[in-house]
């Protein structure tokens, strides 16, 4: 019976993965899902992750616990993004290969390509450029991991895959308005200015850079068929396909909250990198494609977010 470990199973992406496996398990599929959370199980804690895989023995593990957070946040705590994200993922890779665990997805961020990469950007993209530095200890934590799991796989032959997804966003998120991403930092102040009918809502940068935002569940999907079918040392890129200026993107949340008042853009916030679209041609050859259109992703993680999280 395959037993799959989902690290970070709280997390955005780690519920919409509980979600699929357990739509294949409902189709018939002999899954078992083992899941941890933070309180029983440190994974920063080599020696502790190292026992919990050796007697759990996990047959495969998607690494989908990360210190993660948007361009504030990364910029405000370096020395967490780095750290806490290079113990986690040290612990994890080198506890699934001694406990022989048979297949690992590694999830890493589109941010591991250069700040300047050509456009859409492709996986042989990687490390040849400058980072955008805002998010640089992140994006070196997660390419020493893409790295780590690839010379498990030369060294050792362990089946260790890695994918980049793009922007991500659903139920579940982070909705704190300076830790989050963007897509959520959105619904949350939209939803707070309409509720205490304030005139206007300030966003940071200028709007201007673009990016390209994918619903958790698709990558979910993208999951699957990666863990099932992909046994390549190459990284592989998950995105949507399209990207939106943040000031179109703030407009469609708007629009989804109901919120009238004006936008006000604060320049002293950084922009980021100017644009970051995944070229995802190869996932798209093994047959994925998205399937939550952006509006309709908007629409429902706003509804989600009034049911679960507005009255915090
Ligand atoms: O989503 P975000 O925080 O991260 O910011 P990145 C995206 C863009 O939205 C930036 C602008 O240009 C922000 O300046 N923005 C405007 C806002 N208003 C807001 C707001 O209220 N909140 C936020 N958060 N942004 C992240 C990396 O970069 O991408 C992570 O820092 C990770 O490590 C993630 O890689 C996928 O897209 O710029």
């Amino acid at each position: 019976m395959p037993r799959l470990f989902i690290a970070g199973h709280r997390g955005l992406v780690g519920r919409a993965l509980v979600r699929a496996w357990e739509r294949r398990i409902a189709a018939g599929e002999p899954w078992e899902i083992l899941t941890r959370t933070r309180a029983e199980l440190d994974l920063r804690d080599e020696a502790a992750t190292r026992r919990f895989l050796h007697d759990e023995k996990p047959t495969h593990v998607i690494v989908a616990a990360a210190k993660v957070g948007g361009i504030k946040a990364n910029n405000d705590f370096p020395v967490e993004f780095l750290l806490d994200n290079l113990r986690v993922q040290n612990s994890l890779i080198e506890g699934a290969w001694r406990a022989g665990v048979e297949r690992l997805l590694f999830l890493g961020s589109s941010c591991i390509y250069p700040k300047h990469a050509p456009q859409p950007i492709r996986e042989d993209a990687l490390l040849t450029g400058p980072l955008e530095p805002t998010n640089e200890p992140y994006a070196l934590a997660k390419i020493a991991g893409l790295k780590l799991c690839q010379a498990y796989r030369r060294q050792y032959g362990a089946h260790f895959v890695t994918a980049m997804p793009t922007n991500l966003y659903g139920p579940y998120d982070n909705f704190d308005p300076l830790t989050s991403h963007v897509l959520p930092a959105l619904i949350h102040k939209f939803h707070v200015a309409k509720a205490e009918n304030r005139p206007a809502v300030t966003l940071w940068g200028t709007g201007a850079p673009r990016r390209e935002f994918l619903h958790a569940d698709d990558l979910a999907g993208a999951c699957a068929l990666l863990l099932d079918r992909y046994d390549d040392e190459a990284p592989i890129n998950v995105g949507a396909g399209e990207d939106i200026a943040i000031r179109d993107l703030a407009e469609l949340v708007r629009e989804a909250v109901g919120y009238e008042g004006a936008l006000e853009w604060d320049s002293s916030q950084p922009d980021g990198t100017p644009r970051k679209l995944l070229d995802s041609s190869r996932l798209l050859a093994l047959g994925w494609k998205p399937r939550v259109h952006l509006r309709e992703g908007i629409a429902a993680t706003y509804r989600w977010y009034q049911e679960h999280r507005a009255a915090a």
